[in-house]
C-alpha cells in the first residue's frame, strides 16, 4: 500500500513537472479570441456547477459525469476548428457540445430529459447531439467513438472534403481493442482525424499509470509511424489552441492524422454519485491539482500582460452565471416527451400499435 501510495506521488510530481508554461507574449492571439476562449471556459464551469445543484435537487435522472478541471481542453481544440469540421467525444459531453455551439439551453433541457433537448430529452447527459454543428456526440460506451470518428475521416476522403474530425476520449481507451483497430486504419489510409486522449489521471477509480504499460500515454501513438503524436499541458488553453491547429493544418495539408495526450485532471468524482476523493485519491492530492487551474491561470496570465481588467473578468462571469441560471429555467419549462416517443428513432418505420402493443412472446 506504501508502496503504492509514494508511486502514485511519484506520477503526481511528473505531471505537475510536465506544466512549466513559456512566458509567452499571448497579445499575438488577439483580445477577441482571448476573452472567447475565457469566456467559453466559464460558461462550462458555471453551467456545469448548475448541472451539479440541479442533479442534487432530482432535476437530472440517470448519470452525469461533469468536466470541471478540464474545460481548457475542450475549449482550445474546438475553438482551433472550422465550423464545418466534425467532432466526437465521450459521455463527459457537456462543455464541448456547448464549446462547440449547440446553446446551453438545449443542453441543460437534454440533461432533464426534456423534448428541448438537443437529442430530444432522449439521451440524457451521455448523448448530446447536434448535426447542425457537426457535433457526433456523447458516447457512453468507452471507446467505441473511434472507429467512428475514422469513419467521418474516410468518409472526408472520399468525397474529396478537407474537413478535419476531432476526437476527445479518455484515459482508459488506449488499453481497449477500439483505439488500436482505429489508430491502425487512420494512419495506414491517411485519414483527417485527430485524437486526443484526455489523461486525467483516473479512469473511475483506477489510476492510470496502475493499468497502462507506458509511463505516458502518448507513446502509444509512437507504433502508427504516418501518425504525429504529442504531449500537450491540458490545463493551458493556449498550449491547446496551438497544437490542434497545427494538428489541423497537418491533416488538411498533408493528409497526416494526430493524436495528442492531454494532460489534464478532474476535480469532481467519476460521475455525480462518487465522491471527488477519498477513496482512490486523497484530498490534498485534489487541492494540489485544483493550483493549476485552467481558468484562473488564463486570468492570471491576461491580467499581467494587460489583456483583461478585473471588471471584464467579472462582467464574463456574471454573464456566465446568468446563462446558467437561464439554461436551467428553460430547461424546467420545456415539456417532457410524449410517452409514446420512446418508439421514435428506433426503427425505421413507424412502430406499429406504439404503446399498446403487446408482443406475442411476452
Ligand atoms: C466498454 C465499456 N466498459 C466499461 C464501461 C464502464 N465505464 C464507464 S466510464 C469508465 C471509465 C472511463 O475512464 P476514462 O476513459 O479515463 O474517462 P474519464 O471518465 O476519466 O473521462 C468505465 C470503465 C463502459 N462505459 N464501457
Ligand atoms: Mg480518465
Amino acid at each position: 500500500m506504501e508502496q503504492e501510495v509514494s508511486q502514485q506521488e511519484a506520477q503526481q510530481e511528473r505531471r505537475v513537472a510536465d506544466r512549466d508554461r513559456p512566458d509567452v507574449d499571448l497579445s499575438a492571439y488577439g483580445r477577441e479570441l482571448l476573452h472567447e476562449m475565457l469566456w467559453s471556459m466559464l460558461l462550462s464551469r458555471r453551467f456545469e456547477e448548475k448541472c451539479a445543484e440541479a442533479y442534487q435537487m432530482g432535476r437530472i435522472g440517470g448519470f452525469c459525469h461533469l468536466y470541471i478541471g478540464q474545460e481548457a481542453v475542450a475549449v482550445g481544440a474546438i475553438r482551433a476548428l472550422r465550423s464545418d469540421d466534425y467532432v466526437f467525444t465521450a459521455y463527459r459531453d457537456h462543455a464541448q457540445a456547448i464549446v462547440r455551439g449547440i446553446t446551453p439551453r438545449a443542453v441543460m433541457a437534454e440533461l432533464f430529459g426534456r423534448v428541448d433537448g438537443c437529442s430530444g430529452g432522449a439521451g440524457g447527459s451521455m448523448h448530446m447531439f447536434g448535426a447542425d454543428v457537426n457535433f457526433m456526440g456523447g458516447h457512453g460506451i468507452v471507446g467505441t467513438h473511434l472507429p467512428l470518428a475514422a469513419g467521418v475521416g474516410y468518409a472526408i476522403r472520399y468525397r474529396g472534403g478537407d474537413q478535419v474530425v476531432l476526437c476527445f476520449f479518455g484515459d482508459s481507451v488506449v488499453n481497449g481493442g477500439p483505439f488500436h483497430e482505429a489508430f491502425n486504419m487512420v494512419a495506414k489510409w491517411g485519414l483527417p482525424v485527430v485524437y486526443i486522449v484526455e489523461n486525467n489521471a483516473y479512469g473511475m477509480g483506477t489510476a492510470t499509470d496502475r493499468v497502462a504499460s507506458v509511463e505516458q500515454l502518448v507513446t502509444r501513438g509512437h507504433a502508427y509511424e504516418e501518425m504525429h503524436s504529442e504531449r500537450v499541458d491540458g490545463q493551458d488553453v493556449i498550449a491547446m489552441y496551438d497544437a490542434v491547429t497545427r494538428a489541423a493544418d497537418r491533416a488538411r495539408d498533408e493528409l497526416r492524422p494526430t493524436f495528442l495526450e492531454a494532460v489534464t485532471y478532474r476535480y469532481l468524482g467519476h460521475s455525480m454519485s462518487d465522491p471527488a476523493h477519498g477513496t482512490y485519491r486523497t484530498k490534498e492530492e485534489v487541492q494540489r491539482e485544483r493550483q493549476n487551474d485552467p481558468i484562473a491561470t488564463l486570468c492570471d496570465r491576461l491580467i499581467s500582460q494587460d489583456l483583461l481588467s478585473q471588471e471584464e473578468y467579472d462582467r464574463l462571469d456574471k454573464a456566465a452565471i446568468a446563462a446558467s441560471e437561464d439554461a436551467a429555467e428553460f430547461a424546467e419549462n420545456s415539456p417532457a416527451p410524449d410517452a409514446s416517443a420512446i418508439y421514435e428513432n428506433v426503427y425505421r418505420d413507424e412502430y406499429l400499435g406504439g404503446l399498446d402493443r403487446r408482443d406475442a412472446w411476452r
